[in-house]
């Protein structure tokens, strides 16, 4: 079958660079699919570093700036990969040039700063993505069919934490390469790094957030900044802490820290539902604990079931059952989603104006920390959760 071609212009040469181009070279081999990633160019302001990523991914070519990368002719998608103060203008002068869109997680430094990104490409009419990557780990997709599937009744709780430990470090600089520390290129710390993986999870599983209050640490208060060269003051949130209310009447508790000793990247969901509980953790990608109350007598407990079968989501078409998939395949997996959407016109999820409302949260959680009280968010933008790709389980 001819394939419709998507060439592809990344911004960035870093780490989710990386994830996003294993997953445009992977995508075609694993998933059947319309359309086909052509990998045209990759654009970093340092040359020999975006001629050393071109040669590796197999981009076509090279660029420096952005604006010239925006501007090509030759170039269907931009892909945005680079530090968060970057995201709007990029995306904005993308979809402008009529190009679809694609953004690295959060969609931008605030709610404020991303309005016009999703005023942007709806005007343009153009395709949209955030990636948002973990809903597509297959026991997180498993266990958000499971929860629209209603067996679990009531949801009385749901509560999430990521946690690392890395930023511990007072020796460690700000700016820079570790621009995540720096607040005025990032806008947040944990809240919009790793919270907002929590939240997009919970706002796609268990539906909006009406309220919350929060609390917000800055536990080393002055860095060195390597743009400067100076000690400044450190504005990122190194810790937060999260209570809210969604709209469906159950409790949220959310946590993020780069101060949990031992911890590199533990991000834990657990679901308590009237009938039934669920619980994931990326520790364990693979497995998803679910407790079923109605279980009678003694064989009632929680159960470990290895979401790795064929019938799971995605994981037909990779190998064959019981053999583990990585962090790797929820970028091949959102990307698979998004190619499904651009083919029969309904769009994956997290679109922009849905990432939107993960923004709108951070942002309720960084004004509650700053005054203490609980903050009322007014009534969301998410669509209702779609199924995710291949996956028709329940
Ligand atoms: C931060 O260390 C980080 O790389 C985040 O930026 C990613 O979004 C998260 O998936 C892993 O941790």
């Amino acid at each position: 079958m001819t394939k419709k071609e998507l060439r592809v212009g990344l911004v960035g040469d870093g780490f989710m660079a990386r994830a996003h181009s294993n997953a445009y070279r992977a995508v075609g081999r694993f998933f059947e699919l319309d359309y086909q990633p052509v990998l045209k160019a990759v654009c970093a302001r340092n040359r020999a570093k975006a001629e050393a990523f071109a040669d590796t991914w197999g981009y076509e070519s090279v660029e420096t700036d952005w604006k010239v990368l925006v501007d090509r002719d030759d170039i269907d998608a931009i892909d945005i990969c680079a530090p968060n103060h970057l995201h709007a203008p990029i995306a904005i002068a993308a979809a402008e040039a009529g190009k679809i869109v694609l953004s690295e997680k959060p969609l931008a430094r605030t709610a404020a700063e991303a309005m016009p990104m999703v005023e942007a490409v709806e005007r343009a009419g153009v395709a949209n993505l955030v990636w948002y990557n973990y809903r597509r780990v297959p026991a997180v997709s498993f266990l958000q069919q499971i929860v629209a599937s209603g067996v679990l009744g009531r949801v009385f709780h749901y509560r999430a934490n990521f946690l690392q430990d890395w930023t511990i470090s007072a020796d460690l600089p700000q700016g820079g390469g570790n621009w995540r520390l720096d607040n005025t290129v990032a806008g947040s710390g944990v809240t919009g790094d790793l919270l907002a993986h929590c939240l997009d999870t919970a706002l796609w599983v268990n539906g909006s957030i009406s309220s919350l209050t929060a609390a917000t640490e800055t536990f080393v208060k002055e860095r060195q900044n390597l743009d400067t060269g100076k000690v400044e003051k450190v504005g990122i949130d190194d810790a937060v802490e999260v209570i809210a209310r969604f709209d469906n009447g159950s409790l949220g508790l959310f946590e993020s820290t780069r101060y949990a000793r031992g911890h590199k990247a533990m991000y834990s969901l657990e679901i308590n539902g009237e009938h039934a509980s669920l619980a994931w953790n990326l520790d364990d990608l693979n497995h998803l604990e679910w407790f079923d109350h109605r279980v009678d007598g003694p064989l009632r407990g929680w159960s470990r079931i290895s979401v790795t079968d064929g019938e799971h989501p995605y994981v037909g078409r990779w190998w064959v059952p019981g053999l583990n998939l990585g962090y790797e395949h929820s970028f091949t997996h959102t990307l698979a989603d998004f190619l499904t959407g651009l083919a029969t016109g309904e769009p994956a999820g997290p679109t922009f104006r849905e990432a939107l409302e993960t923004s709108r949260v951070c942002d309720a959680i960084l004004e509650s920390a700053v005054g203490g009280s609980w903050v009322e968010i007014r009534p969301g933008l998410t669509s209702p959760p779609r199924r995710p790709f291949d996956c028709e389980v329940l």
